[in-house]
């Protein structure tokens, strides 16, 4: 992999097509000569493509369809998959499923390094105040947080065992501002974002490097000033700008939305059996 960030010969977005996705392409697209942008099919005809951007259509399920796309490619943003809590049956196939064909076709194609969206809900059950380090013990709120856990376990495998990188990052509220109370801990700007994805690409010696992908919050729950320091990763927003407009945006007092640090996705689940039993 280059030092220079703007030269990398091939990167891959996956999950392209998505509110990220689209959020991030622009700024992939300066880091490289050729992107490659990937997603089902269906949302990603909507995309509309500039120079040196590729668009593959891929189902993360279908191994030979993520060995055909990884074919050449340097480094992955890997956004793709399910990426609110649901059902275990879709979590399975697009997060599991799919991450493990992911990572074995970056193992054949020897791809140097992995940018991987994990998720604060992979420590969802803390509760809201707690400080929490990357490396305290996890606590996923649901099938998506552990279907991210599963994720980082990846990561740390293939590193292990063959040498490739990935900086997962567990990411919080990825929106263009603060939703609510709960976001004044978890935001995550735009610009942030961007920066710390390009920080995770270009950063020389990640190994497998797990951190939080969030703001300079004054009410910030995740400590990660280790890594961000090795990442080079200097955050410039903080939701307390948004305080006044956002405070009073709460869950019903005292239920585990309002307790938990994985917010609304507390109130989701468990899903009925296939025979519709709860
Ligand atoms: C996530 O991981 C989700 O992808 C996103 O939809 C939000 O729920 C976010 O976390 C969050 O915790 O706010």
């Amino acid at each position: 992999m280059s030092s220079d960030p703007k030269k990398f010969k091939r990167l891959l977005l996956t999950g392209a097509a998505g509110t990220l996705g689209r959020q991030l392409a622009p700024t992939l697209r300066g880091l490289c000569q050729d992107l490659v942008l990937s997603d089902l099919a269906g949302p990603l005809a909507q995309l509309t493509l500039e120079d040196g951007v590729q668009a593959i259509a891929c189902d993360l399920s279908d191994a030979a369809a993520v060995h055909a796309l990884i074919d050449g490619v340097e480094a992955v943003v890997h956004l793709g998959g399910v990426s609110v809590e649901a059902p275990f049956a879709p979590i399975l196939q697009a997060n599991i499923l799919g991450l493990f064909n992911l990572y074995e076709a970056a193992r054949r194609h020897r791809v140097k390094r992995v940018v991987y969206a994990s998720s604060n809900h992979v420590t969802g059950c803390c509760e809201q105040g707690a400080v929490i380090l990357p490396n305290d013990p996890p606590r996923p709120d649901g099938n998506y947080g552990l279907s991210k856990l599963f994720g980082e376990g990846m990561a740390s495998l293939y590193w292990d065992r063959y040498g490739i990188e990935t900086v997962c990052l567990r990411i919080g509220t990825a929106t263009p501002t603060p939703p609510d109370r709960r976001g004044l801990s978890t935001w995550i700007s735009p610009r942030d974002l961007a920066q710390l994805v390009t920080a995770s690409l270009s950063a020389p010696g990640v190994g497998c490097t797990v951190t939080y992908g969030a703001s300079a919050n004054t009410r910030g729950w995740w400590h990660c000033a280790e890594a961000w320091a090795h990442l080079g990763y200097k955050p410039q927003d903080n939701a307390e700008a948004y305080a006044a407009q956002v405070e009073h945006i709460t869950q019903p007092p005292g239920s585990a939305m309002d307790r938990l640090q994985g917010g609304s996705f507390l109130g989701m689940g468990p899903y009925p059996d296939v025979e519709g039993r709860p």
